[in-house]
């Protein structure tokens, strides 16, 4: 990487062109790829600041096709990316968290990637000013389809995935990605409206003292789950163990995880016994990110990024971050994923 020059700010632009000249067969379209999801992040952060002033808090009424209870920010930050791509002829479908079906994008020659994105990731704290994010994971793909539930066009596994990172909007927003040649993130100057490189090189620590989980489901969890939940606590009572934080979106916890170390899990529970999270994106674009960082990612039985994808809406658990920590995790699993001799 050329240094940033002498003011010392490397813009997410540059830093995406640079990586895109490393790779002697690129292209230059999962460059324009990743610009756009930047500059979707810009839009979508602008609207989340001022949604209370502009009447977007609030449900719309209507449900997506998970049950959920959609939100007028659900509905912006979708469309936001959908517009962001409508033009561009890279993208050629879109998996949405929040579209039924792919939607299909482009279908010229140049249009060979699928975008996987949840747009308003944490979508329970968007009304109450707190911290949200969106997910996305990229890959090399055809026109894929799904009728109703029968996998067709969609990538093996996710470690097909040639890019993958989230924007986390907090006290500032930040952008984090990777091309599979370690991961970097960015904050959002808004005076001058450019991400800048504020996290070269992002290492997960190997280990780390919190852990983020709802321990409202804990009672529900399979045994061996609650037997490494009492393993965070100190049996001797002499010290607290780890520290427990949750913030309701997954991005700011694995973001912590990512920079500070410890873990985010989300176990199969009564009303979830696939777990919680979406595969394509959430769990997979994470465990790419994470894995590219140094951390893991398991399902409990197997690493995320080998699990076979069947539909666009599959769930899967999850456990994530710190290595040493996902492996304390899959020993009261009494399960080892391949991945973590490959890490
Ligand atoms: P969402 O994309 O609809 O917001 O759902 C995903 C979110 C995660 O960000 C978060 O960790 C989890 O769901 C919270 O779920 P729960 O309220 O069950 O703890
Ligand atoms: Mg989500």
């Amino acid at each position: 990487m050329m240094p940033a020059g002498p003011t010392g700010r490397m813009t997410l632009s540059r830093h995406i062109l640079e990586c895109q000249r490393r790779q002697p067969d690129a292209t230059g379209e999962l460059a324009v790829l990743l610009t756009q999801l930047a500059f979707a992040g810009k839009v979508f952060a602008h609207e989340l600041r001022r949604a209370a002033l502009v009447g977007d808090l609030g449900a719309t009424g209507a449900t997506n096709v998970q049950g959920e209870a959609t939100r007028k920010l659900d509905v912006f930050g979708n469309q936001t990316i959908i517009e962001a791509f409508a033009h561009a002829e890279i993208v050629a479908a879109i998996v949405s968290e929040e579209e039924d079906e792919p939607r299909q994008i482009a279908s010229g020659a140049k249009a060979s990637y699928l975008l996987c994105v949840d747009p308003l990731d944490g979508s329970s704290n968007s009304d109450t000013n707190g911290v949200v994010g969106t997910i996305f994971g990229v890959y090399r793909s055809g026109q894929p389809s799904e009728a109703r539930g029968v996998r067709s066009g969609l990538p093996g596994t996710g470690r097909e995935q040639v890019a993958a990172g989230y924007i986390m909007y907090g006290p500032s927003t930040v952008f984090v990605y990777t091309t599979g040649d370690g991961v970097n993130g960015f904050t959002l100057d808004g005076d001058i409206g450019e991400f800048l490189l504020t996290h070269p090189d992002i290492r997960c620590p190997a280990e780390g003292r919190y852990y983020a989980v709802n321990l409202a489901a804990a009672r529900e969890w399979p045994a061996a789950t609650q037997a490494y939940l009492d393993s965070l606590g100190d049996p001797t009572g002499r010290s607290r163990g780890y520290s427990q934080r949750y913030s309701g979106a997954l991005v700011a916890d694995v973001h912590r995880a990512l920079l500070e170390g410890g873990t985010y899990f989300y176990p199969p529970d009564r009303g979830h016994p696939d777990g919680k999270l979406r595969l394509l994106y959430e769990c997979a674009p994470l465990a790419f990110v994470v894995e590219q960082a140094g951390g893991r990612a398991t399902t409990g039985e197997t690493c995320v990024l080998d699990v076979r994808i069947e539909t666009i809406h599959q769930r899967a658990p999850l456990a994530i971050g710190s290595r040493v920590e996902i492996e304390r995790y899959e020993q009261f699993l009494n399960t080892r994923c391949d991945c973590a001799t490959r890490s």
